[in-house]
């Protein structure tokens, strides 16, 4: 039924073209075809919430930790809608939603590229108040799996479905604001349900069916994009980093070619540099000759090495990696006072970042602009 309805909006967008019969192209189709151009190039640098907070300051007008070690900033940013679904002003890393929305759209104006991931609450435990701050963390958050039946419990005929159903409201209306100065919908790449290989998040692996992780990537997109008419959403599908993908097991989560435009993988060192160099190594081989025979972009959706111990990681481990695929882009997880992963101004790591950055083929602001 949906597919119908939205069949009929492209065939009267083709009436109204008159006799030409051009269809207009989307703001996800021309983001699409940006990011093919660009991964002839490179592969884009990316940061987590880098205009908001370093490892020294926060909220400073035109300030990022990536800018100050490389004075540009970086072709991606990502940001976090955790926290929308709830109505709340901040973002579940306290972050203002008045100021992603601001700080998404002038990356945008400046020719950058964004992205955008959620890390919803818990719908069944969480508290209004809740999340991080009213309750003790994991429960009532992303992160809370005591639980295995949310997911069935949101899908349509559960007992959180009309609940979530006002959640996925939420991102729409946030989503519809994002428009550019001449009212244009801002590209964004949205990946939602991340990490679902892993059992951290409600809807992880063991937190739910295959089935019923497919509903849930169906219900959200075919809500945003057939049903709001949000085309300016490229969807990417990104697990955490694996080392042991079949073809069978990937597909028994991917929504389908249909629905997935870039692949990604999330994958940080948390182990040893030999385990990560393998497993990505392995992960990646996979991903690209899946993505080749299926016609997608591939991506590091995230990563980095905490807290950064070895200061030569960018360029000795993931640099000779990233090198051998046609990456989009990697995106760096956020740099904070507790938690970092992007390079430290004035740290060896900015040194190993600048090094990285200067290579021909990995691409700052400047060089998509
Ligand atoms: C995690 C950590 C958390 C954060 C979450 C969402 O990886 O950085 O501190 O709340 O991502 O941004």
């Amino acid at each position: 039924m949906k597919s119908y309805v939205f069949l009929i909006g492209v065939a009267m967008m083709m009436v109204a073209c008159g006799q030409k019969t051009i269809v207009e192209k989307t703001q996800s189709e021309l983001l699409k075809e940006r990011l093919e151009t660009l991964q002839q190039k490179g592969y884009m640098t990316g940061h987590q919430d880098d205009p908001f907070y370093g490892v020294h300051w926060e909220y400073e007008d035109g300030k990022s930790d990536v800018l100050l070690s490389v004075g540009d900033y970086p072709g991606v940013m990502g940001f976090d809608l955790g926290g929308i679904e709830m109505g709340d002003d901040k973002n579940l890393d306290s972050v203002p939603f008045t100021r992603i929305h601001d700080e998404l759209i002038a990356h945008h104006e400046r020719g950058g590229i964004v992205t955008l991931s959620w890390h919803p609450r818990n719908p069944r435990t969480t508290s209004p108040d809740g999340g991080r701050m009213g309750q003790q963390f994991p429960e009532g958050s992303a992160w809370d799996v005591k639980d295995t039946t949310i997911v069935k419990g949101v899908l349509p005929g559960g007992d959180l479905h009309e609940k979530f159903q006002t959640w996925m409201q939420r991102v729409g209306d946030f989503i519809e604001t994002l428009k550019d100065k001449d009212g244009k919908p801002v590209p964004v790449i949205f990946r939602p349900w991340h990490e679902n290989n892993g059992s951290w998040f409600w809807w992880g692996q063991k937190l739910c069916s295959d089935s019923e992780f497919r509903g849930l990537w169906d219900m959200l997109q075919d809500y945003l994009r057939d049903e709001r008419g949000l085309d300016n959403l490229l969807w990417s599908y990104s697990p955490n980093l694996d080392g042991q993908w079949t073809e069978e097991r990937f597909l028994q989560r991917y929504p389908g070619n249909a629905r997935v435009t870039l692949i990604g993988e999330d994958a940080y060192q948390w182990g040893t540099e030999e385990d990560f160099i393998k497993q990505l190594t392995a992960d990646l081989d996979f991903i690209n000759d899946f993505a080749k025979k299926n016609g997608k972009l591939i991506a590091l959706t995230e990563c980095g090495y905490k807290n950064m111990p070895d200061s030569t990681w960018y360029t000795r481990v993931l640099q000779p990696i990233m090198d051998k695929y046609p990456l989009s882009y990697f995106l760096l997880w956020r740099n904070y006072k507790e938690e970092y992963f992007g390079p430290v101004p004035g740290e060896p790591t900015a040194d190993d970042y600048r090094k990285l950055a200067a290579s021909e083929k990995v691409l700052m602001l400047k060089d998509i602009q």
